[in-house]
């Protein structure tokens, strides 16, 4: 790529991550990981597990980083490669921890107030409303500026961290200059946000306590069959896709996981379901997501067990990850005026 002085240009950069807080679920696949794949040719890449942000909610340590390892092996079967893109955990790298107190120091405590993740998390861990959680948005506004990403792909639950993110970079930059580019969110038309399966109201998450309510990348594909077969739909007994409708959000949501699995939209789907029964489709629904994930555990299954060749990935991600953080903080430290050794 060449602007018209002929100097190379540099590509577009992108970075986003998800917290090993848990097995990974089909939400944080469709929403997120699938669709890192499809732009790591067109963009110079950078994905994390983001370990830092877990611990806002109590972990068990050894499942912290067992959970952090598997999400890496999971990231590598989706289809990420280690080649073309850096892989790094958030913890390795401590420009993260560096830039987010730089950053909290100019974000305002009025606007996380009004942060819906951490409205959601607190009335959730009731018991454990920490600084950390109130903060996190902080901490992903570093993740990112830290990268001078581009873009940031992700699901619709984390708009209004990227919004929160592009203001605070816009606040500093109007004070000190041009130091961070101002990231897009990037999101995808179908899957943005798959819901609950018992509550289809309701996001899917990795820590919902009722295992019926998600499906796990790890799940075995019967238990994967079984979850979806009983997913909450209606009494109403017609398949259409009526996405404004809270009364149709079971239905809406398995047409839309079928979508994104077989490469359709969730109005063809409907009106390839027309007429049948909600049993008919919930058994096509869980095929087609066993057959989409089957690929990837049989890959999953043979890169975990290589502890040698995932520990060579996180290193040098964590490496290259922190040669082009440190750029970013040395000149955040220089404006704010620490003095720079
Ligand atoms: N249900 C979802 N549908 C679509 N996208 C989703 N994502 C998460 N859930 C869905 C996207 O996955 C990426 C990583 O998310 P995360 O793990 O960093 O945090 P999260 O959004 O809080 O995900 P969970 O599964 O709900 O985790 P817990 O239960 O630990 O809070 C993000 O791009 C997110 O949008």
């Amino acid at each position: 790529m060449e602007n018209q002085n002929n100097a190379p240009e540099r590509k577009k950069r992108v970075f986003s991550g998800v917290q090993p807080s848990g097995t990974i679920t089909l939400g944080n696949y469709i929403g997120a990981i699938k669709n890192w794949v499809a732009l790591q040719d067109q963009y110079d890449c950078t994905f994390a597990m983001m370990d830092m942000h877990s611990i806002t909610v109590r972990q068990t340590p050894a499942e912290l980083r067992k959970h952090t390892l598997e999400l890496l092996a999971l990231y590598i079967a989706c289809g990420i490669d280690p080649e073309k893109c850096t892989l790094f955990i958030q913890s390795h790298n401590s420009a993260h921890a560096e830039l987010a107190w730089v950053l909290n120091c100019f974000t305002y405590m009025g606007e996380l107030q009004r942060m819906t993740q951490f409205k959601d998390k607190s009335a959730k861990h009731a018991d454990n409303i920490n600084a950390g959680l109130f903060t996190y948005p902080v901490l992903m506004a570093a993740d990112i500026l830290l990268y001078q990403a581009d873009c940031v792909p992700v699901g619709k639950d984390q708009m209004q961290h990227i919004e929160i993110c592009r203001d605070i970079a816009q606040r500093f930059n109007a004070i000190y200059g041009n130091v961070f580019t101002i990231p897009e969110g990037l999101m995808v038309k179908s899957g943005a946000k798959i819901m609950s399966l018992q509550e289809p109201t309701k996001k899917m998450s990795k820590s919902d306590a009722n295992p019926k309510a998600f499906i796990s990348m790890m799940d075995d594909f019967s238990v994967i069959a079984k979850k979806i077969k009983s997913a909450v739909t209606d009494s109403e007994a017609v398949i259409e896709y009526r996405p404004d409708d809270d009364a149709k959000a079971g239905v809406n949501n398995l047409l839309s996981i079928m979508a994104v699995m077989t490469g359709s939209t969730p109005e063809q789907v409907a009106k390839d379901f027309e007429g049948q029964g909600y049993g008919t489709f919930k058994a096509a629904v869980a095929d087609a997501v066993v057959e989409g994930i089957r690929p990837i555990r049989a890959e999953y299954d043979r890169i975990i067990k290589d502890k040698a060749y995932l520990q060579d990935i996180y290193r040098s991600g964590a490496e290259s990850a922190h040669r082009m953080a440190s750029r970013t903080l040395k000149k955040v430290y220089k404006k704010v005026g620490f003095v720079i050794d």
